[in-house]
């Protein structure tokens, strides 16, 4: 199906190229499909349509399994692992990016985390991990950071010293904040009941004040972590402090956390990330 030409384009305040794609309609945001070359554009509405007059829309199923012709085997990206873990984090920096991805899905529940093939792709049995052409990652975090960098659509800060501070927030959501929180979670939800363990949850979620308490003071007077503007920093972070309702600790001892928590739950990225299946 040929591409007809764009209408006018711009680039936004963020850096993402913008498109309008009929005289006197509203800007719109694009981001390319590097394999087709296409364009997709995003709709006020989060829907993506492409600019060839056809009126197409097309959904996240149908960005991860290829859109306009390309084959799930002609995928750039995979990311192995399921919504319901920390492969929720690249699924949303990936909707963030407007990236077309594939999601194979490896579940730590099934034993798939252990096969011998995934083990050749992440040796430490653990999802997420991504491909991206010759690039193969695990991390999370590191995932995230790499996207951002590698297809900047406004996530990855603008200075230096924001990008150390987006690798400061990022390791530290690894290693101060995540453990207690997950602790929490572990004991209170996902074990089975007879495995859970009271007071190793009480005994974390005390422990997650402390991390908790540093970040509600590093937002006051914020908006976002770097500044102003929402960056891999704050989805990272966000990723975590996610997971704390999850096992009943609640965010309202921090209201600044709590507010730019909210901040980060809106984000129409995140909707589409959580409704894939
Ligand atoms: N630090 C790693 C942790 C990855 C991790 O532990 N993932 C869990 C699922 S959320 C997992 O794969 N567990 C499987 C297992 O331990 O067998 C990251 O952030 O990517």
């Amino acid at each position: 199906m040929p591409l007809v030409p764009f209408g006018a384009l711009k680039r936004n305040a963020l850096g993402f190229l913008c498109v309008k794609t009929a005289p006197g309609s509203v800007w719109l945001n694009t981001s390319p499909v590097r394999s087709t070359g296409a364009m997709v554009v995003f709709s006020p509405g989060g829907k993506r349509t492409t600019p060839d007059g056809t009126g197409c829309t097309y959904s996240s199923n149908a960005i991860r399994s290829g859109i306009r012709g390309q084959s799930k085997e002609d995928a750039m990206i995979k990311l192995y692992g399921v919504p319901m873990s920390r492969a929720m984090r690249a699924m949303w920096m990936l909707e963030e990016l407007g990236l077309p991805y594939e999601r194979v899905k490896v579940d730590f529940a099934d034993g798939g985390t252990r096969k011998p093939d995934y083990l050749k792709i992440n040796p430490n049995g653990h999802i997420p991990a991504l491909q991206d052409g010759d690039v193969t990652l695990f991390e999370s975090m590191a995932i995230n950071l790499y996207l951002a960098r590698k297809y900047d659509q406004g996530l990855w800060p603008k200075t230096v010293a924001d990008e150390g501070r987006a690798f400061q927030w990022s390791v530290w959501a690894m290693t101060e904040l995540e453990e207690p929180v997950i602790t929490a979670l572990l004991h209170r939800v996902f074990l089975p009941a007879a495995q859970r363990d009271a007071k190793k949850a009480d005994d974390a979620a005390e422990r997650f004040k402390t991390p908790l308490a540093v970040l509600n003071g590093a937002l006051a007077g914020r908006t976002y972590l770097t500044g102003s503007v929402f960056t891999v920093a704050d989805l990272n972070v966000a990723s975590v402090v996610s997971i704390a309702p999850m096992c009943g600790i609640d965010l309202a001892p921090a209201p600044n956390v709590q507010a730019w928590f909210q901040r980060c739950s809106a984000r129409p990225a995140l909707a589409r990330a959580q409704a894939h299946p």
